[in-house]
């Protein structure tokens, strides 16, 4: 494990229509991140957090026309965000990537992937974002960030970064899956993505779902690992304080055990956290959460 670690907040709250998710660095800080951290000695530093525009009349009409909410702010901030994302692997040192909604995947793994010829994916969610403006419910470009990165949808948004694609379908494992738009299911099938829904987990239990997962990537000789960690791959009984819940998620232990197992697999080599909305939580629970789950797959030990 790289003991070199930087911290990057993404106040973003433009890739969805429910405001708050923009607080999800500060609310994560708060539930004692760099602490938390501080402790298992690692080398940690504090990059702060992006500054993102707030959207102009014009943004509007195109988000209307092309189905795509607030396109040109989620790419002005996607596209500062590879850039330092990009200059932390550079130097040496793990991304550690503070969200904001999840559309800022896009650029933390135009940021990422650059370094790495053959990137595996973790992509732990509920939903699987592999909508584009041709085949999302909603508009909202957080629904997009995993087809964006495959280089499906728009350009401003496959093109983050000045290369496309970031990543290989066979190289992505979604765990956790469980509210699947019908052109998600079409592109799941059409590109052989890996998808571990909910019914795997009740079935196999997620000690051997995420072994199998484990063992998938390793099949793929994948050079590095990102984790991509939407809260809302949680019950929201475990995490209310997410923009959009769905109900059957995973439970605490189930969380923890998949984080003390990336850690143990010694593959894991970025990781994102994202969604937490701290105006839909609960006493900074899922803030709180995060900060565990963290503090699991970066190697804290329960003896
Ligand atoms: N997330 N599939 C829905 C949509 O609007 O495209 C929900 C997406 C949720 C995205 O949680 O990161
Ligand atoms: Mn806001
Ligand atoms: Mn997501
Ligand atoms: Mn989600």
């Amino acid at each position: 494990m790289n003991r070199k670690l930087s911290i990057i907040g993404v106040p973003m709250d433009l890739g969805q229509n429910r405001r708050g998710v923009d607080m999800g660095p500060s609310a994560i800080r708060y539930a004692g991140v760099i602490e938390r951290l501080e402790q298992l000695k690692y080398d940690i530093e504090d990059l702060g957090d992006l500054v993102i525009s707030k959207p102009s009349e014009e943004t509007e009409e195109t988000s209307e026309k092309e189905n795509l909410r607030n396109l040109k702010e989620v790419r002005e901030g996607n596209v500062a965000l590879a850039q330092k994302v990009d200059d932390i692997v550079q130097e040496g040192r793990f991304p550690l990537v503070l969200g904001g909604d999840h559309s800022i995947a896009m650029g933390t793994l135009a940021g990422i992937s650059k370094h790495y010829g053959n990137l595996g994916v973790i992509w732990y969610d509920a939903h699987t974002d592999l909508n584009s403006g041709e085949t999302s419910p909603s508009g909202n470009i957080h629904g997009m960030p995993l087809a964006a990165s495959i280089g499906i949808g728009n350009e401003s948004l496959t093109d983050i970064h000045g290369y496309q694609p970031k990543l290989k379908p066979e190289n992505i494992v979604v765990i956790g899956a469980r509210s699947v738009d019908e052109g998600e299911r079409e592109l799941i099938r059409e590109k052989g993505i890996k998808v571990f829904s909910m019914h795997e987990v009740d079935r196999l239990g997620m000690s051997q779902v995420m072994q199998d997962a484990l063992d998938y990537l390793e099949t793929r000789k994948v050079d590095g690992v990102h984790l991509s960690l939407d809260l809302d791959s949680l019950d929201p009984e475990e995490a209310p304080g997410v923009g959009t819940p769905v109900m059957g998620g995973f439970s605490y232990r189930e969380s923890h055990l998949a984080m003390e197992m990336l850690h143990d697999s010694e593959r894991i080599t970025s990781a994102e956290f994202v969604e937490v909305n701290p105006i839909l939580d609960e006493k900074n629970k899922t803030a709180s959460m995060a900060v565990g789950l963290m503090g699991s797959m970066l190697g804290e030990k329960l003896t």
